[in-house]
Parts: C-alpha cells; structure tokens; sequence
C-alpha cells in the first residue's frame, strides 16, 4: 500500500494527501511530529535521509520526496494531470513559481505566527521580511486568477492543489484575503472539487486512508 508520511498542519503535506483523497487512491497514513523533531530521528532519516516530510513510499517501495514531485507522480493517468502538452508545461511552470515566489515566504511566516505564536515576537522582524518577500507574488496570483474559475484553462489540476496548499492560509501568515480577490475566489471554487477535505482534517481518524 501507498505510504505518506507526514505532519499535521503543512501545507506540503495536505497536498499530495488532498491529491490521494480526491483520486480515491488507497494510501497508509503515517504522521511525524515535526516540533518534537521525529523527521531527525534515525529511524526516520533511514527512510528519508533528507529528514523532511511529507514523504511518499510507493506500493513497490520506491521512495518520492518533494510535495510537487508526489503531485505529478500521482496525477498520472488522471484527470488531474492536463492532457495538453503545454498545459503539463504550465501546471509545472506554476509548481515551480509556488516553490520559489510563495511557499519559502508564506510557510516560515504562517510557523512563527501561528504554529509556533510563542516565538512570534522574536522572529518579528523576519517574519515582515517574509511578507514583504511573498507580496509580489501573491499579487502576480492574484492577477493570473483574475476572469479564470482554476489555475489552468482547462480545469482543476494538479497546479490548483500545489499553490493552494499554502495560499489557502495566507491568513496564518498575517495577509488578508481581502486584498486577493481573485485567489479569495478561487480558493474557493477549490474547496467545492469533489472529494475536497480541509486541511484541518489531515491526520483525523476518518482520513487515514481514502
Ligand atoms: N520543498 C519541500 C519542503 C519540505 C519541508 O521543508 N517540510 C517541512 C514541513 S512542511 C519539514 O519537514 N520541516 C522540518 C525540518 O526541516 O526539519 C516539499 O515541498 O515537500
């Protein structure tokens, strides 16, 4: 069976497990307590040297790390892979943009003010740096999403779920949805695809597996 390993309230985590929900994939969840540092422990880092989650074992046992990496391997064969050549190009060109313009500045910000809120006053003045760092691609977002229901042309993908993971809780991250309407919008249209599941239920008895 698929195994996913992974922590509860990550943003790169809650995407491959959305992604496996919404295909109906069968998989073994298997959570790692990142703020106790079991990602560090050697039981684990023999599974993933990289010590990070979330990680995906396959049926056969190969090993996958990397959210994005997880999303194209699972889309694979399924309606949320486009079937355009140049739209795989482009749900790839918008995976990359969310690893590079939004997730290394929205998800350290979301951590220390709302995962770990004990250490908000002394990781200030980072987190306005991580801010100022994700603004301009949010608004560059926001521009994309503006008269489209999905990140793509041709529907839900693949690309909705990877640039959701974070940006759905830009909240956390002390931004106001307020000032993105378009992805306001379309952050919800996401939460109305079938088999959609919160990320607050990632780890709950009922979504162990699909
Ligand atoms: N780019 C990676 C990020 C992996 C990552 O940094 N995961 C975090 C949790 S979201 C983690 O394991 N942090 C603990 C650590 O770095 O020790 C992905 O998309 O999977």
């Amino acid at each position: 069976m698929t195994k996913l390993y992974a922590c509860l309230g990550s943003g790169n985590c809650f995407k491959p497990w959305l992604a496996m929900h919404q295909l109906g994939q069968p998989f073994e969840l298997i959570l790692i307590d990142v703020l106790k540092g079991e990602q560090k422990s050697r039981a684990y880092l023999e599974i993933n040297p990289l010590g990070v989650v979330p990680y995906l074992e396959t049926a056969e046992g190969r090993g996958i790390g990397e959210s994005n990496a997880m999303l194209w391997y699972l889309a694979e064969n399924t309606h949320l892979m486009p079937a355009d050549r140049a739209e795989r190009a482009e749900a790839l060109q918008w995976m990359f943009f969310e690893q590079s313009k939004l997730e290394p500045f929205i998800s350290p910000a979301r951590f220390f003010s709302t995962i770990r809120p004990d250490q908000r006053d002394a990781r200030a003045a980072d987190i306005a740096r991580w801010q100022t760092s994700a603004e301009p691609g949010l608004f560059r977002l926001d521009a994309h999403l503006q008269n489209r229901r999905f990140m793509l042309t041709s529907g839900y993908s693949i690309a909705d779920i990877a640039v959701f993971g974070y940006v759905h809780v830009l909240e956390e991250a002390g931004f106001k949805m307020a000032d993105f309407p378009a992805i306001k919008r379309w952050a919800s249209a996401v939460t109305q695809t079938d088999g959609f599941r919160p990320l607050a239920s990632l780890g709950s008895p009922a979504s162990k597996a699909a």
